[in-house]
């Protein structure tokens, strides 16, 4: 019987060292639970980094780590401290992320970094193979492990491979100038079906496919030799269920029940009624607009200086990727922005940015959901965006406006959102206003359309329909469609 293989450059677990030994925590992420259907029951083997190197590893500890790994159905490739530095900040930090996002002036094009992806990605592939057997079901995730594909397609010709890139794939004009274009598209034309939040991406992939490398594309489909490869769209959902549930919980827990967050917040709104709470819950990542949305809100407050002491701006950024040059810059760019505008705007009683860097608890991002009038989410570049349908999800009297830039995935899927141009302060200084002043019913008609989409395309159903496209991808394999 053929096996499903999962592999992603993380594992869905979290190692902790201590003093009392090991545990191995499942992660709560989105594609953990995503992959659910698909990793249960003891059928599957999902297989990564477990995110400690070679030399975090106390000495005799490495067979203890396999096996609590095993007991979530997972396996760990081992990295040294180098290959991480090279491929995954390296490489797929510098190089790629910034160039599949269009900041091409970020992207650094290093030889070191990309011979450090290779053998990475070449001990990910080996991985595999002593894992895999000829029927097997493989399915990669994401833009750290783009040339496993054809790694592991020369050694296993009859595996069925999936591949899903979780970020853009850019335009044509943009992806040919990386330097080692080619063996990027050779490397995922090594699976048989690969996947797209969009069809923009689909699209750009497919170009750059024929432009850079010759080959025949009709429709959606790519083919190469002797095989046939799908490329589609697949816009990943969230689980409704979940953030819906932890929404309707939190509001009913009352007085000490709630959280530290949630006092905080509700004295606020008992204080302030008038006031308007907006959120935005990003990584701090240059390519979700942070600093540009806190330019936007100070170009808003001074169009519209009514709204003085009437908004409040919340920013949660996660930290993330801190080692990288660009997000070191980043965060002293928001760090100084957001002080110099507090300072020059508060009065004694109004502070109008409230700044989070950390990351806060599941039920603390629930709160922050739940409390905000507005979602103001301002991507220049984003794959899709969950934050968007996870504010969705969580309004459960369905009032709430969500901003939403047109340059995430997830304004494809979501019309009835108010979208903006995250480079045009005159539009957002205007959409702000209109969210503010939108009617209870106008928000209650727009949520309804957008919360019975997100039920029915739901992560679970999103992983399903990759899965079950790849395996009647994977009945065709060997026999050459001729044109
Ligand atoms: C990549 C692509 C694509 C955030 N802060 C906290 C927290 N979060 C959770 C959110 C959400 C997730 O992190 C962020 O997901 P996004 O989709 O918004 O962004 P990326 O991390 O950049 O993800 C993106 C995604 O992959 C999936 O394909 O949509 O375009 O860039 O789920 O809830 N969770 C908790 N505390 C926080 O402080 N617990």
């Amino acid at each position: 019987m053929s096996k499903t293989i999962i592999i992603s450059n993380r594992l869905p677990v979290q190692l902790q060292i201590s003093d009392g030994g090991l545990s191995a925590i499942p992660s709560v992420g989105g594609l953990a639970t995503g992959m659910k259907s698909v990793h249960s029951g003891g059928e599957s083997l999902w297989i990564g980094w477990s995110g400690l190197t070679d030399e975090d590893i106390p000495d005799g500890l490495s067979e203890t780590i396999d096996s609590a790994l095993k007991e979530h159905g997972c396996s760990k490739v081992r990295l040294t401290k180098d290959d991480v530095d090279g491929f995954y900040f390296g490489f797929s930090n510098r190089t790629i992320w910034p160039l599949f996002h269009y900041f091409l002036e970020y992207s650094e094009f290093e030889l070191d970094f990309w011979d450090s992806y290779k053998s990475v990605n070449q001990k990910f592939a080996d991985a595999i193979l002593e894992e895999a057997g000829d029927d097997d079901i493989i399915w990669i995730h994401d833009y750290q492990l783009m040339l496993v594909p054809q790694m592991v397609k020369e050694k296993r010709p009859n595996a069925t491979i999936g591949f899903f890139l979780h970020i853009p794939f850019p335009s044509y004009e943009i992806f040919r100038t990386l330097p080692w274009r080619e063996e990027v598209l050779e490397g995922l034309l090594g699976a048989d079906l690969i996947g797209f939040h969009t069809y923009d991406y689909e699209r750009h992939f497919l170009s750059s496919v024929r432009r850079l490398l010759g080959l025949d594309v009709s429709f959606n489909d790519v083919y190469l030799e002797n095989r046939v490869i799908k490329v589609d769209s697949f816009p990943m959902g969230i689980d409704y269920d979940k953030f819906h549930k932890a929404a309707k919980k939190s509001s009913a827990l009352k007085g000490k029940q709630r959280s530290d967050l949630q006092i905080k917040l509700d004295e606020h709104k008992k204080s302030a009624p008038d006031t308007k709470l907006i959120v935005s819950i990003d990584r701090l990542d240059y390519s979700k607009g942070i600093a540009k949305r806190i330019n936007a809100f100070e170009y808003f407050l001074n169009k519209y200086p009514e709204y003085k002491e009437k908004v409040r701006l919340i920013i949660l950024a996660v930290p993330s990727r801190s080692n990288v040059p660009q997000y070191k810059l980043l965060k002293r760019e928001i760090d100084e922005l957001v002080g110099r505008i507090n300072g020059e705007l508060s009065t004694v009683n109004w502070t109008p940015i409230w700044y989070f860097y950390r990351s806060l608890p599941f039920e603390n991002l629930i709160d922050l959901y739940t409390s905000s009038d507005i979602a103001w989410l301002t991507p220049l570049r984003d794959g899709m965006n969950l934050v968007a349908k996870e504010y969705v999800a969580t309004r459960t009297d369905k009032t709430g406006v969500l901003i939403l830039s047109e340059m995430a995935g997830s304004a494809y899927e979501m019309n009835e959102a108010l979208l903006i141009n995250p480079n045009n302060f005159e539009q957002q200084a205007d959409t702000l206003k209109q969210a503010i002043t939108m009617p209870k019913e106008e928000q209650i008609a727009r949520n309804m359309f957008l919360q019975n989409r997100l039920k029915r395309y739901n992560v679970e159903v999103w992983a399903n329909e990759f899965m079950n496209s790849l395996k009647t991808q994977g009945q065709d394999i060997g026999t050459y469609v001729s044109q």
